[in-house]
């Protein structure tokens, strides 16, 4: 079990980014966490060891990016995976059998794929329902509900929840609220301190932020969840190996400073597509546009880098834009310091069923972005000459 070394109470976000979990090493004073490329750790005599026997278990490296996310997080404990999925996967092996679990009706389709396709055949039940409307939450909830799942912002449609009136729901009735924060990073949003009991996050996205590491990390506050947690990590295996944890690190550290140019850019750009001819209607909680703007005020310290937008035209229009761009790259993920666009419908969500799409709304006008930190001109150069 491992602590924050470093207590939110005192000091900046920036500060325990670059600082968390990373004291200088002790034999040598290496200012950087070492990256301990390791599967086992030698014993003076059976049992007798330094607290480290297999790294299946126990990495010092990855405790150390633990206990940085936990501490971004306003955590006490950080459990890393080797994926956001493999964490997702991970936090529901914390129900008890024949659990029942409320989920918001838009989250990333690998999620919707787990729950609908892996899970739901283990004795699993899910409800999906949208999560604007806390009336549905109540009218979904049974004897055996365990849990409720949600994103805010969602993927893709960038809709909000309520965390603090959906954790005083779920409370009457010893529900868990786990909150996949992956879109607005513990940088924008702190969920726990809304109440949640659990944040998770693809670490693949902003935290670690240049596209070159699939991970996921789950923090808590709750030492009885901590501990089912680390259970079911080591037993179930899926961990990132030491070098991720180690590229991740990295990354965190100029998490604040990304962060602070994804929403500055996004913020203009949609602006900027609201007022084109050849947008149809633009999505970013940032906009007064935004249904949930006034939420989206109180619950975040800022709007992310996330922007949905609908153009005019259907797919043969979104398929020319996608076609069409050279700055921005047509990939999924998001979070990297590039732009990336893609097409829900067809890429990300294609494992949602096409009548659920529809019934929620990803419709194929619908183009996700990813805004990352390059000159803001070039970016919306790109996006005018790839829409012309
Ligand atoms: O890809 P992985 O690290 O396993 O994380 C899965 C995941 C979990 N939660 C959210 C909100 C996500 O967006 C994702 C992954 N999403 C994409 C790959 C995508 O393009 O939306």
């Amino acid at each position: 079990m491992h602590k924050k070394e470093l207590s939110y109470r005192e000091f900046g976000f920036g500060t325990r980014a670059i600082h968390s979990g990373q004291e200088p090493e002790t034999m040598t004073g290496a200012i950087m966490t070492p990256i301990f490329q390791t599967s086992t750790y030698v014993q003076s005599s059976p049992g007798e060891h330094r607290g480290f026997e297999y790294a299946r278990t126990q990495n010092p490296t990855r405790h150390a990016l633990e206990d940085c996310v936990a501490s971004l997080e306003k955590a006490d404990f950080g459990i890393a995976f080797s994926s956001g999925c493999a964490a997702i996967a991970t936090v529901l092996h914390t129900l008890g059998p024949g659990a029942h679990v409320i989920s918001g009706d838009d989250i990333y389709g690998g999620t919707y794929r787990l729950f609908t396709q892996v899970l739901n055949d283990r004795n699993f039940d899910f409800s999906f329902v949208d999560f604007t409307n806390l009336e549905h939450i109540e009218n979904a909830i049974t004897e055996k509900t365990e849990m409720i799942w949600l994103e805010s912002p969602t993927n893709p449609l960038l809709k909000l929840s309520d965390i603090k009136a959906i954790v005083e729901i779920a409370s009457k009735h010893d529900i868990k609220v786990v909150v996949d924060n992956t879109f607005m990073s513990p940088y924008f949003q702190n969920p726990l301190t809304l109440g949640a009991d659990m944040v998770l996050h693809s670490t693949t996205k902003y935290i670690n932020g240049h596209s070159d590491v699939i991970g996921g990390i789950v923090v808590t506050n709750n030492e009885e969840t901590a501990q089912k947690l680390h259970f079911l990590q080591k037993s179930i295996g899926a961990v990132p190996g030491p070098w991720d944890c180690w590229l991740v690190m990295r990354g965190i550290k100029t998490l604040h400073v990304r962060m602070r140019q994804h929403g500055t850019s996004a913020m203009r750009i949609a602006k900027w597509l609201e007022a084109h001819p050849k947008i149809e209607s633009v999505v970013y909680p940032g906009l007064e546009s935004h249904p949930q703007h006034e939420l989206a005020k109180s619950q975040m310290s800022g709007f992310g880098g996330m922007i949905t937008f609908f153009v005019k035209g259907g797919l043969p229009v979104a398929r020319t834009m996608l076609e069409k761009v050279k700055i921005f790259a047509l990939a999924e993920s998001l979070g990297g310091v590039e732009s990336l666009i893609e097409h829900p419908a067809i890429m990300t969500h294609a494992s949602v069923p096409a009548e659920v799409r529809a019934e929620i709304g990803i419709s194929d006008s619908l183009i996700r972005l990813s805004v990352g930190i390059e000159d803001i001109d070039d970016l919306m150069a790109d996006l005018e000459q790839a829409l012309s």
